[in-house]
Order: C-alpha cells, then structure tokens, then sequence
C-alpha cells in the first residue's frame, strides 16, 4: 500500500467519525465564479455553465429541489474536501480515478461533479453488482478514493477495508445543503481537452470488462451533438429511470438537460407505475421528454394492459402524451417494430430510435421530424460522428478493409455494387473514447489500421438510413439493454461444484431483448434446478446477467476444433423464438 494511501486512512476514520465538511476555504466575499479558461474552453464540462442558470430547478428527486447553484456549490464544497482528504496540491487530481456509489438522486450529480472539479476521473459504481466486480471496478481503475452514498456506506466498507483504499461517506450537506450566500472560492483554471472524465466499464468478447475511458472532450461532443439534433431547450423537463453507471442514464439522460439549463426529475429507480403517474400529473415541473430502452417501453405496455383498461381512461393517457410530451426515444439495444407500434398507439408518439455505444457514445439518430422517422432504422450520424460499412479485405494488401458505405451527418455514398450489403459499422470522431483504461494492447486492437473504432455491430444503409442488424459476436448479449458477456458468466458458473459444462446463449425475447440462459451438464450423480441456480449465481452475478433460464443437457454439442455453435444452439432449443433483430427489420 502506498505511504499516502496509509495516511489518508487516518483522515478517513476522522471523516466517518464526524460524517461532516470542515469549514471550506472562502474566497471571501467575492461571487460565485469559474476560472475565466474554463468558460472559454471548448471542453469544459457542464458543471463550468451551471452558474449561469443559477436559481433554475435543476433536478427534483426524492430529497427535494435542487437548483443549479445548489449543484455548483455543494459539489465545490465537496471537490474541495476530496482534495483535502487526497492532500492534492493545487486542487488537482491530474486524472485520479475517483470511484463513487450513488442512489439516482443529487448526491450524484454532486459526487460527479465533484471529481471532475478535483480534477479527477469519475468512475460510477452500481449498488447492485456483487462484491468481487466492486472489487475489480475499483482496483482495476486504481482509485484513490471511493465516495460512498449515505445508504452504501455499510455495503462499502468491507470491499475499501479489504483494498485499503480510503472510503469517503458523502455528508449530509451534499443532499440538501443551502448554495453559500456569499461565493465558495473559485474553481482553478484548468485545461480540458484532453483530460479524462469517466471510466464506464463494459464487456466483452475476451477478460474481464474492460474501463472505457471517455475525455470531458468526448462527452462534451456527445451531449451538444445531442442537443443540437433532438432541440433540447432550458424549458424542456426529463424524467429520468436508467441506472447511473452507463452512457444512457448518464450523457443522454441526465448531462444534455444539465447542460441547456434544462430540469431532470429522477426516480430512485424505474417502476411502470410512477413513470405513468409522472406522464399524467398535472404536477409542475411537467415531463415532456422521456427516453428509456426497450424493454422500459414493454414493461410501461404491459402495466398499461393491466391498469388502463376502459376507454375513456385510454382516450385520457394519449390526449395527455400527445398534448404533453414532446420527445421519447428509444435505444441501447433494438426497438421490436411491435413495441414501436404498439407504443404509437396507445401514445400517439412514434419513438425515436437511435443507436449507440459505451465507447463511442451516440452516433446515429433518427430526425426529430416525426415524419421523417424511419421505424426499425437507426437514422444518420449525428453531428461530427463519421461512419463506415466495411468487410474484411480477403487480400493481405492495401486497406484492411472493404468500403461499402461511407457517411457523416450530411451524407453517405455507397460503393458501387455494395448497395444495400451489410458489413461492420466503424465509427470516427470526436466522441470515440480515449482508451481501454490500463490496456494499450486492447484499445489498439479495437481499432483500424487507419485509426476507425470497430464496433463489432452489423449494419447496412437503406432508404437513406442505417439499420442495426446485429452483433458479429453471439458472445455479447444484450439484456434489458444491459451488455452481458456470455464467455464471463460461462466462466464464474464453471465454479459451481455441480457444473460439468455450460454453454450461455443469448435467447430472443419481446421484454428483454435477450434472455440469458444456461445451457449445462451437470457433474455425475449431482443436481441443480434453476432456483438453485438463480440463488447461487445472484452472489456472483449482477441481477441481469443471471441466467433466467437453465437447460440440462446430456452434452453440449461441439465441433472438432472443441466450438460450440451457439447459434445453432438457439435455434435447436428455441425453433420459434421470436424477437431476434433480424426477424424484427425488414
Ligand atoms: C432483471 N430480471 C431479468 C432481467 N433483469 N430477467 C431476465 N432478464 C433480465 N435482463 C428479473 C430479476 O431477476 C427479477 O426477477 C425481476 O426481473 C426484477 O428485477 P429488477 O432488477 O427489479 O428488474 P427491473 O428493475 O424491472 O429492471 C428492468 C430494467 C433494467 C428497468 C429494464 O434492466 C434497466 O434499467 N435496464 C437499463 C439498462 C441500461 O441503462 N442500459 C444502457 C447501457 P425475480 O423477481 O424473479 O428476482 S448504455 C448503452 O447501451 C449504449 C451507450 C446506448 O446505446 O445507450
Ligand atoms: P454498450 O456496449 O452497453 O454501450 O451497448 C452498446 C451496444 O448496444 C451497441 O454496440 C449495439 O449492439 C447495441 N445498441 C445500442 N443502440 C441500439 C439500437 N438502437 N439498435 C440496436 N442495437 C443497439
């Protein structure tokens, strides 16, 4: 452990015994102000605009109100006890990883905002992953402080104790303390653009996840790219349901309304029946926008089915949508065109679909024109975002790959003889993250020869849009909009004492998109049911990634090399599943 590690011990155990801010440095009675570099810098993250909205309502979650001032103010007050705690000089954390445990409420803007004041790399830790990928998250990203939510504390204390790593509980004032009357101090100048803001951690096809490390630069052009297409406005009201701990929840969720001086009202988490009862309040501040992923939508149809059911009510709920809301997308993993439909019907609202990625943040969009929405398609490049269509070049020369498509937000020309044909979407610009955190090896294998981030997705462009046609690996399941490795859960049920063999495969499912299901071979003379199975695994898996369903198999069937089809697998099991990507776009 390092020596200053040791150190900060001591100071941790001063600061969970009085759970208090010291008294913070004044810049006496000078005004609230960020340093003048910050303002101009086009990488300054959103926190460096948030003055100017000063008393605006920024968000309303289950502690209150908090304006914009709020919001600055607390997580300065904050920034500044990290730094203290981290005895950094120059308040500058020059890209330490500062992990946190949040609920969706203010506490987190203030401990995101709060790392990137210090200079710090936020990494967002979520309460419901076991302890060993706490564990992981935060070795792997070598933090040097773990900011704990009132409600972590507990949860927390044994996975830092065991890493010795300083663990900081958030205090009182961070969720309901009054913005000072007369100026916190300033905020040091700093440069922004290359500097790192967020390690997002992500599977996929080899190892563990990996740390996609996104600059203030990236998200920055993420959430004006975002902004611009979709007409985010200061008068605009979210209602925001994702988890905190990928792009979604956090860039296009809770960043972009921040960033206009737009209000985010939060929800601890999702429930179908708060989201209607939001959507049909009368209640200032009303929603008007809404994103979610898929199985969000189905979820919120089939409360509907329940809850909804006479006419007139019916006739109340789209009046209501229709009149009210403005915007609802859709995205992280494909729209089934039945939901899409359905939705329409019941809201009036054709969803806007859009795609994207953890390391590239958001690259395609549908128009906000409803009319010109193409349902199944996930529309054009946004603004700055370059794309490719692209297949392996069979040759060992020249370009490493085969051009059928090239576009960005204005264009796209298609090779001649390629029209129509799919390939791997690559992605360029400057959203695409910095790194694989701590693997240059990996980060480099992710990309071209010539420098275009391979996303590992199939698409093709038609009708003047790009459509998603599904991933290159069966390895990557994507689940409730949450990616899982297949290879990873194969990899921790192996350690179950009655598993001989197992195969995971991703099964097509209207709610979730994909279902995770186990495909074993028990170990002689044991067995396992599925509850059993469930009960085991919820220790070593986060709730997703647990297997819904447990086939018994005698083998799993393998070819000479030892490979398993795995989608032969499905289709063997599951002949008439339904909701597969390519069942769903024409
Ligand atoms: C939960 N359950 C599941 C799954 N998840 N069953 C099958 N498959 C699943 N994936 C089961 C639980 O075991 C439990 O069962 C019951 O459902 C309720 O669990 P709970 O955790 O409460 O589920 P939920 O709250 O209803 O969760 C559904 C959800 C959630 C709200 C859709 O999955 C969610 O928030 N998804 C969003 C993920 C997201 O934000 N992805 C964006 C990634 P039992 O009762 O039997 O125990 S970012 C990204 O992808 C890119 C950048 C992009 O393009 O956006
Ligand atoms: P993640 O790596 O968790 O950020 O998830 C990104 C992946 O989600 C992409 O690589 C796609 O496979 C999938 N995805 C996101 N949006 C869409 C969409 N609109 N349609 C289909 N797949 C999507």
């Amino acid at each position: 452990v390092p020596p200053r590690v040791v150190m900060t011990f001591q100071r941790l155990v001063c600061a969970l015994a009085s759970r208090q801010l010291a008294p913070i440095r004044h810049g006496g009675s000078r005004p609230l102000h960020v340093a003048h570099a910050a303002r101009s810098d086009k990488s300054a993250p959103v926190f460096t605009r948030a003055l100017a909205f000063g008393e605006r309502v920024a968000l309303v979650d289950q502690h209150g109100v908090h304006t914009y001032k709020d919001l600055y103010c607390r997580s300065l007050r904050l920034s500044q006890e990290i730094c203290r705690l981290l005895e950094c000089a120059g308040q500058d954390l020059q890209e330490e990883r500062i992990s946190f445990m949040c609920s969706n409420d203010v506490s987190y803007v203030v401990a995101q905002w709060a790392s990137w004041m210090s200079g710090g790399i936020a990494v967002p830790l979520f309460r419901k992953h076991p302890q060993a990928d706490l564990e992981y998250f935060i070795q792997d990203s070598r933090s040097s402080v773990v900011l704990a939510g009132q409600e972590y504390v507990e949860l927390l204390s044994p996975v830092v104790r065991k890493l010795g790593v300083p663990l900081l509980p958030l205090p009182p004032a961070v969720y309901n303390g009054a913005a000072e009357e007369h100026g916190v101090g300033e905020l040091p100048e700093r440069d922004w653009r290359d500097r790192g803001a967020m390690i997002i951690y992500t599977s996929g096809t080899t190892g563990r996840p990996k740390g996609v490390l996104s600059t203030h630069h990236n998200i920055r052009a993420v959430v004006t790219g975002l902004v611009h297409k979709w007409a985010w406005t200061k008068d605009d009201v979210i209602l925001h349901v994702l988890p905190l701990h990928h792009v979604h929840g956090v860039v296009n969720k809770l960043l972009c309304p921040l960033w206009v001086g737009a209000t985010c009202v939060m929800l601890p988490e999702f429930s179908a029946q708060l989201v209607w009862e939001k959507f049909l309040s009368s209640e200032t501040p009303r929603i008007n926008v809404f994103m979610a992923v898929p199985t969000i939508y189905t979820k919120l149809m089939d409360y509907y089915d329940k809850h909804f059911t006479q006419p007139h009510v019916q006739d109340f709920v789209r009046a209501v949508c229709e009149e009210k809301i403005r915007l609802m997308v859709s995205g992280s993993a494909a729209l089934p065109l039945p939901v899409l439909e359905k939705w329409k019907n019941i809201t009036g609202h054709t969803l806007l679909e859009r795609y994207g990625m953890t390391e590239i943040g958001m690259a395609l969009s549908n128009p906000l024109t409803v009319a010109a929405r193409l349902p199944g398609s996930v529309g054009t490049p946004l603004p700055g975002v370059e794309v490719r269509i692209v297949s392996e070049n069979p040759q060992k020369e020249g370009c490493p790959y085969i051009l059928h498509a090239e576009g960005n937000e204005k264009d796209t020309r298609v090779t001649p003889g390629f029209k129509e044909k799919e390939g791997e979407l690559l992605v360029r610009g400057p959203t695409v993250f910095r790194e694989y955190w701590g693997k240059p090896e990996e980060t480099k294998k992710a990309f071209t020869s010539d420098g275009w981030f391979k996303t590992g997705d199939t698409a093709m462009f038609k009708d003047g849009s790009y459509w998603i046609r599904g991933r290159t690996s069966v390895d990557i399941i994507k689940t409730g909009g949450y990616k899982v490795s297949a290879l990873e859960v194969e990899r921790l049920l192996l350690a179950h004492p009655s598993i001989k063999d197992v195969a995971v495969i991703g099964v097509p499912d209207m709610t979730w998109g994909q279902r995770v299901t186990a495909v074993v071979t028990l170990e002689e003379g044991h067995s396992l049911s599925h509850r059993e199975l469930k009960e085991w695994a919820r220790g070593v898996l986060a709730p997703y990634a647990v297997p819904s369903e447990l086939l018994l198999v005698e083998e799993i069937p393998r070819n000479q090399m030892g490979k398993i089809n795995k989608r032969d697998l499905v289709r063997q099991f599951y002949p008439h599943s339904q909701g597969a990507p390519e069942a769903r776009h024409p």
